[in-house]
């Protein structure tokens, strides 16, 4: 089903707030207002939101290391978001988690995850409590190319095939998991070919489309929904900056093979498209969204900035484990 004019300004909202909240926060990390690690996704901006877009704010999504992506198309609050970055008491996990551990239950957003290919295994229990429930919710994994090559991706895919449970795989294949090329760990060019060795759809994407990755998406939560269990969706897509803002991060990649990719930026095109669909957008609707957006991040650093650190006596509260 092709996603509604409405849906379509919704989407390019979102995807402009992902790529300005994280250029604040690759500078605020810069110049050392936000601590431990900060991996940008911007140039990715529409897979979160096509995905995102195609559900319902009971599904569930798990995330990775580079997750902000994930939160903000889920729903999630940017004053708490960037005061977590900023490792402050009034953040998600109350300034102790960081970047790479961001939730919201009420949202449906089960965590971001440190550990490669992690959220995969948790994600699939989340598919069986789905399942389990019986009230039409799915589960959703946003992982990479690199993290497709643990473990964890060929058990969990294989027991939500064999147990058809309610779940859509996402793959965001942007050719590099840190510095290694994708040229170097994979066989197959499509990670998505990997689905006929469970008996599910693989699906590619063009991860820079995000009407195309609705649409993917959308067919796929359909099929979950219905009871025919889970799809794996390929996205096609491309990290813009080096794996980590870490100032001084190394980058292999070809410098053409980036410029190729910025040449084809996710919401330029749906910018384009909306021009050309609508005829009525304009550059000054653009320049409003873009100052509203600007305007909710700078307001997201100054609840950050306002928040006290947590109190050191607090340090052991919510640990779960000895
Ligand atoms: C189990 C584990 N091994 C290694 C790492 C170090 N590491 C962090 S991100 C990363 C690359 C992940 O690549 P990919 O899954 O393709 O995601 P991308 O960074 O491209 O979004 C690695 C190896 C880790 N965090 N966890």
């Amino acid at each position: 089903m092709p996603a509604s004019p409405e849906l379509q300004r919704q989407m390019l909202r979102q995807m402009q707030t992902i790529r300005r909240f994280e250029e604040r926060a690759s500078d605020d990390y810069q110049n050392g207002a936000i601590y431990g690690v900060v991996h940008c996704y911007i140039g990715e901006e529409a897979v979160a939101v096509g995905v995102c877009s195609a559900l319902n704010n009971d599904d569930q999504i798990i995330s990775n290391h580079r997750g902000h992506g994930h939160c903000i198309a889920k729903g999630a609050d940017l004053n708490r978001m960037m005061a977590e970055l900023y490792g402050r008491q009034d953040g998600y996990c109350k300034g102790k988690g960081g970047s790479m551990h961001i939730a919201d239950f009420s949202i449906g957003m089960l965590g971001a995850n440190g550990i490669v290919g992690g959220g995969l295994s948790i994600v699939t229990g989340a598919g069986l409590a789905a399942q389990m429930a019986g009230q039409g919710r799915v589960a959703v994994c946003f992982f990479g190319d690199g993290a497709s090559n643990a473990g964890s991706f060929h058990e969990s895919l294989n027991i939500a095939a064999s147990w058809k449970l309610p779940m859509l795989y996402v793959c965001e294949h942007n050719s590099w998991a840190a510095n290694t090329s994708s040229v170097m760990t994979h066989a197959q060019t499509d990670v998505a070919g990997r689905a006929a060795g469970y008996g599910i759809p693989g699906v590619v994407v063009d991860g820079n489309d995000v009407l195309a990755v609705y649409e993917a998406a959308t067919e796929a939560v359909a099929r979950a929904r219905a009871g025919e269990g889970p799809t794996l969706l390929e996205c096609k897509t491309y990290r813009w900056r080096a794996h980590t803002e870490r100032p001084g991060a190394v980058d292999p990649r070809p410098a053409e093979e980036i410029a190729s990719w910025m040449a084809r930026d996710p919401i330029q095109k749906l910018v384009d498209d909306l021009k050309q669909q609508q005829g009525q957008y304009s550059d000054a609707e653009f320049q409003a969204l873009d100052d509203d957006v600007m305007a909710a991040v700078e307001a997201s650093v100054a609840f950050a900035e306002a928040s006290p650190f947590p109190a050191p006596e607090a340090a052991l509260d919510d640990v779960f484990a000895d």
